[in-house]
């Protein structure tokens, strides 16, 4: 019986151990992966491509509870996720390799592969996309077959003493999570191209953006009405920010037109550049949300760039392409109309930051992100609606996107507040239309007028602010808008999805 428990005992040891083993293995090889990419192939850092065929692959509502759960920490938790999972494999392996060697490290050649295959099916692949999944693969399954070795004939035992192979072990752990770290370190220290938009200067706009004084309510804790550019909401499905130079940049404007041509870093910057401000909205934003930002933008206008090219009468989209893949598809119409669209490069008086699209974004007024502000850009593709989809409305979301009248309470928050007189504020929204009027109601009794600050435009959001007095107790604040054109802020609760959430912001207060 002794004998029996013993054996089982060390069955269940050397289990362990090969689990172990494999989770070491595949640290090992990920870290030096990642470490390598770092210095050659950026873009191709293992568990980016494999995140980014993820979030391709990822049904729309995994999208939605990714951004509800996690906010634009969404992909940190990806990455998280997606260690773990790493490490839940390697575990898996190990076992594996120990039951039925060498099988253990094949599978971990096989996980190896299938980041090569990611890496290479990315839009900016190249020849050496595939090497760091590539050494990591083979990395691991190297690291697997040493720590657990094929047993030689022999009762239960393998090559390594339990002393040699614990070092081992904890060795290959520690030196693939150090890879890891350093992989994400000297890449901010490497990245070249956000050392050219340092030294890079912008021409002077030929006409300038005023932003009234009157536009900005003198308020605690609402949202400023120009957003800086360190806490504008981002938004993409980018893992690694792509890094394009502007000498390597070019807008390809073709499809529908009678001129097709491209447009170079130096071409854009002879150009008249003009400033305007336009509150930029992600269809992700929930009532009441912060995916929403408002920035004095410096472009050119798309609808100039399009007319050179002159668009064929059949033609009612412009389909436009990131470096990345990523696509994007926007009426025609709303890129040459009288509206603002604009190919921009400054936001705030700086370039355009790396995760805003360097060196040139579109932003168009009126339609949410998705569908319009595509980031990167290089190319527009004049088509049509029935010949061409985009990346969101290949997975579930709307083809249109016009943005819906929205307002937002921002003070006072959830929670306590003194009772009396309570100062209530936020910002409202209806871009390219206006915003005429808002209203507050406390506990759900009539709709009183808020004051509204100076528009800087029917572009931008507009803050507004209201004064109610909350006897103590529990109250509930709500607000809506009113359009310029008369339309009046729905109270009906949508869901983002497909085209973007309706409903009345509600706070919900304690007044002491
Ligand atoms: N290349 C690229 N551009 C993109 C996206 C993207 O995933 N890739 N996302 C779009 C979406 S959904 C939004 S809401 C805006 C957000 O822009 P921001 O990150 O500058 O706020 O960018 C748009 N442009
Ligand atoms: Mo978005």
């Amino acid at each position: 019986m002794t004998t029996r428990a013993g054996d089982i005992a060390a069955d269940a040891g050397q289990r362990r151990r090969a689990a172990g083993a494999g989770a070491a293995a595949v640290i090992l090889g990920a870290g030096l992966g990642e470490l390598i990419a770092a210095w050659w192939a950026p873009a191709a850092r293992p568990t980016a491509v494999v995140g980014a065929a993820l979030i391709d692959l990822a049904p729309p509502w995994a999208k939605d509870l990714a951004i509800a759960l996690f906010g634009t920490a969404d992909k940190i938790a990806l990455l998280v996720g997606i260690a773990l999972v790493l490490a839940a494999i390697g575990g898996a392996d190990g076992l594996l390799q120990r039951a039925r060697p060498p099988w253990g490290a094949v599978a971990l050649l096989a996980v190896g592969l299938v980041g090569v295959a990611a890496a290479l099916t990315r839009a900016d692949a190249d020849a050496l996309s595939a090497v760091p999944s590539a050494v990591a693969g083979i990395l691991s399954a190297a690291a697997l077959a040493v720590l657990v070795p094929a047993r030689r004939g022999g009762p239960r035992g393998d090559g390594l003493s339990r002393r040699r192979f614990l070092l081992l072990t904890v060795s290959a752990a520690v030196v693939g999570a150090v890879a890891a770290v350093a992989s994400t370190t000297s890449r901010v220290a490497s990245s070249a191209v956000a050392a050219i938009r340092d030294a890079l200067v912008l021409p002077r706009a030929s006409t300038r953006a005023t932003v009234p004084a009157s536009a900005s309510l003198d308020i605690e804790g609402i949202a400023p009405v120009i957003t800086p550019n360190d806490a504008f909401y981002r938004i993409d499905t980018a893992l690694v920010v792509p890094e394009l130079a502007p000498a390597d940049w070019r807008l390809r404007i073709h499809g529908l037109v009678d001129h097709p041509y491209e447009l170079t870093w130096d071409d854009l910057m002879a150009l008249p550049l003009e400033e305007s401000v336009t509150t930029l909205a992600c269809v992700s934003n929930p009532v009441g949300g912060d995916l929403i930002g408002n920035a004095v933008w410096l472009g050119y206008p798309v609808r100039e760039l399009l007319a050179r090219a002159a668009p064929q009468p059949d033609a009612d989209m412009v389909l436009s392409r990131s470096v990345d893949g990523f696509t994007a598809g926007t009426p025609l119409e709303a890129l040459t109309d009288a509206r603002n669209a604009i190919l921009a490069v400054g936001m705030n008086g700086e370039p355009l930051p790396l995760a805003h699209g360097f060196p040139a974004r579109l932003v168009v007024p009126g339609l949410y992100g998705y569908v319009s502000a595509t980031k990167w850009v290089v190319e527009l593709e004049v088509t049509r609606f029935d010949r061409a989809r985009a990346y969101w409305t290949d997975r579930g979301w709307s083809e249109r996107g016009p943005i819906k009248l929205q307002s937002r309470i921002d003070v006072p928050r959830s929670g306590a507040v003194a009772a009396g007189r309570v100062v209530i504020a936020g910002v409202a929204w209806q871009q390219h239309v206006g915003v005429a009027r808002v209203e507050v109601s406390i506990d759900d009794g009539a709709w009183l007028d808020a004051e509204l600050a100076t528009a800087i435009s029917d572009d931008t959001w507009v803050q507004w602010s209201a004064a109610a007095d909350l006897a103590p107790g529990e109250h509930t604040i709500r607000c809506r808008a009113v359009s310029a054109d008369g339309e009046v802020q729905t109270g009906e609760a949508a869901p983002v999805v497909p085209d973007g959430a309706t409903g009345w912001h509600a706070v919900r207060v304690t007044a002491r």
